[in-house]
């Protein structure tokens, strides 16, 4: 028997994480309404952290728990925006951070044991320390180095890594920082389904997650619908959310005991995580992940003006080059010749093997390029369909399959229509650059069906699998494109400008 149309890893975006209906153990998940802050749910483990069965505590007033007094931080709850602050509180004998956010019609509150001792000078110093070090890296490449090296230092997992997403949210370390004893990741790749979307999702809203025990046992919470809306209760920004089994299972795969994982974001978007692994249980605290938030939000920003800066440059760079390209075309009155037969050529622009100028039906060819038929070929069967002006892939025979026999040529391409006709292009082209991409485990592997637990398992093995990768290019950069969108203006201005001048003279 074979089950093929089970092992569908788009399942894997289905699993609805953010209502799981468990905590981890670490701490206790209590939450009430929002008018009479009434307990309504609450997480099975009371008994062990308040002395207390949760029976006792479901629809008792929130006030017996917590006292007179710190009842008073719910006071402006009716105002919808308004941020409920943490608190510490003594309950049974034991010293616990209170945390309290709103959840739909509830409101959580997650109690986590914190240490009488800790300091909060010893935070401060940490804060300006971690500004200080990533203020001063220069290159993005430090800038991870330097976040990697800092984390380790600050809170002493065994394995810290800075994992950056791809365009198709597949990951790749790109610093890492570890106990000597263990093997280097740094350089394995991981495919986007070990990281679902709605996982991806989840870090926009709560930025730091930690699983303290990966051998835990999950919490059920009580009930398991809301008695307020009949509904889960959504754990999506709580502190002590439950990990899906699957997730548990990869990590154990991994021998992984303990997890941090923080979101990186570069301008509104997940740009990658900063993922740190222990090998046994270890739990930081409230405020020390307040720390690596912080770390996360100043590594966030610096990486964005880097990449901007970064881009200014190159901005500044193709724009002298159209200048001058412009200029040759204006001098001459001729497109061709201005654009391919004088001291700047159009390949200039950007960083590429060859390029091809298509006008009026003649073809002019510069640097290494696919023959004139191959080219001709391309518009005529691929290009000239293309619904947008502007067309580029660093794979060219994946969605052209022509293209696998000039890969040595144009693996990767970038052409613009000019006018208005379907005729006419500047295109440029990259040959192909063969690479050998090493995977975190084979990725044709990455799940199984598994009969007995009737879903999905994660791969077993993380062994270095190694793949050589052809017919790909390397990849256009953001700034390419906006160098190849203001030619294409420049020059469609001018074909037009040439096309009312032939229009008067003929009448
Ligand atoms: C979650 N998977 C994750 C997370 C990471 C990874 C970082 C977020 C963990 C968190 O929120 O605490 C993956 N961890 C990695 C990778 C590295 C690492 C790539 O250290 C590389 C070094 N996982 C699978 C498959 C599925 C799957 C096949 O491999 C689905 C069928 C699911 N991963 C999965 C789910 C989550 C997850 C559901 C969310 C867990 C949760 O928040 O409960």
């Amino acid at each position: 028997i074979s089950y093929p149309e089970k092992v569908d890893i788009t399942n894997c975006d289905k699993e609805p994480i953010h209502i799981i209906g468990q905590s981890q153990s670490h701490g206790v998940i209590i939450a009430c309404d929002r008018s009479k802050l009434i307990i309504t749910q609450t997480g099975q483990n009371t008994q062990d952290f308040f002395g207390m069965p949760y029976t006792q505590l479901l629809g008792k007033p929130l006030k017996d728990l917590i006292g007179e007094e710190l009842i008073r931080i719910f006071d402006n709850r009716g105002t919808e925006d308004a941020r409920l602050p943490e608190r510490e509180i003594t309950i049974n004998g034991t010293e616990f951070i209170m945390v309290p956010h709103f959840s739909g019609k509830s409101i959580i509150i997650d109690f986590e044991p914190i240490a009488s001792n800790h300091n909060p000078y010893e935070y401060q110093r940490q804060l300006s320390n971690i500004l200080n070090i990533l203020n001063a890296s220069e290159t993005p490449e430090d800038l991870c180095n330097d976040a990697a090296k800092i984390t380790r230092d600050v809170f002493g997992y065994d394995r810290v890594m800075v994992y950056k997403f791809d365009e198709e949210w597949n990951g790749e370390v790109i610093a890492e920082k570890k106990n000597e004893d263990l093997e280097s990741w740094l350089g394995l790749h991981y495919p986007a389904s070990d990281i679902p979307k709605q996982s991806r999702a989840l870090f926009m809203k709560h930025r730091v997650r930690i699983i303290s025990d990966v051998n835990y046992e999950p919490v059920p919470i009580e009930p398991e619908l809301s008695p307020i809306d009949h509904e889960p209760l959504d754990l999506s920004r709580s502190e002590l959310r439950g990990v899906s089994p699957i997730h548990i299972e990869y990590l154990q795969n991994m021998n992984v005991g303990a997890s941090l994982t923080a979101a990186l974001i570069s301008n509104g978007k997940l740009w990658g995580l900063l993922a740190c692994h222990h090998y046994s249980s270890k739990h930081i605290n409230y405020y020390q992940r307040q720390t690596c938030e912080f770390l996360t939000q100043i590594f966030s920003n610096e990486l964005s003006l880097k990449e901007s800066s970064k881009y200014i440059a190159k901005l500044d760079e193709w724009e002298i080059v159209r200048e001058k390209l412009v200029k040759q075309v204006e001098e001459k009155g001729k497109i061709k010749k201005g654009l391919s037969q004088m001291k700047v050529l159009f390949t200039d622009l950007m960083e590429c093997e060859g390029g091809a100028l298509l006008l009026d039906g003649k073809i002019i060819l510069i640097g290494k390029t696919p023959g004139k038929k191959e080219v001709h070929q391309l518009v005529d069967e691929f290009l000239s369909k293309q619904p947008d002006s502007l067309f580029f892939t660093k794979n060219l025979s994946a969605v052209y399959p022509g293209a696998s026999r000039f890969t040595e040529t144009a693996s990767g391409i970038l052409s613009v229509k000019l006018g208005r006709s379907d005729r006419d292009f500047l295109m440029w082209f990259r040959p192909e650059v063969v690479q050998n991409v090493s995977w975190g485990g084979n990725p044709d592997n990455k799940a199984s069906f598994d009969e007995t637990k009737q879903r999905i398992t994660p791969r077993k093995s993380f062994e270095k699998w190694t793949q050589e990768l052809t017919g790909v290019s390397d990849p256009w950069m953001d700034y390419q494109l906006g160098a190849a969108r203001a030619i294409r203006e420049s020059i469609s201005n001018l074909i037009q400008e040439k096309q009312k001048i032939k229009i008067a003279k003929l009448n």
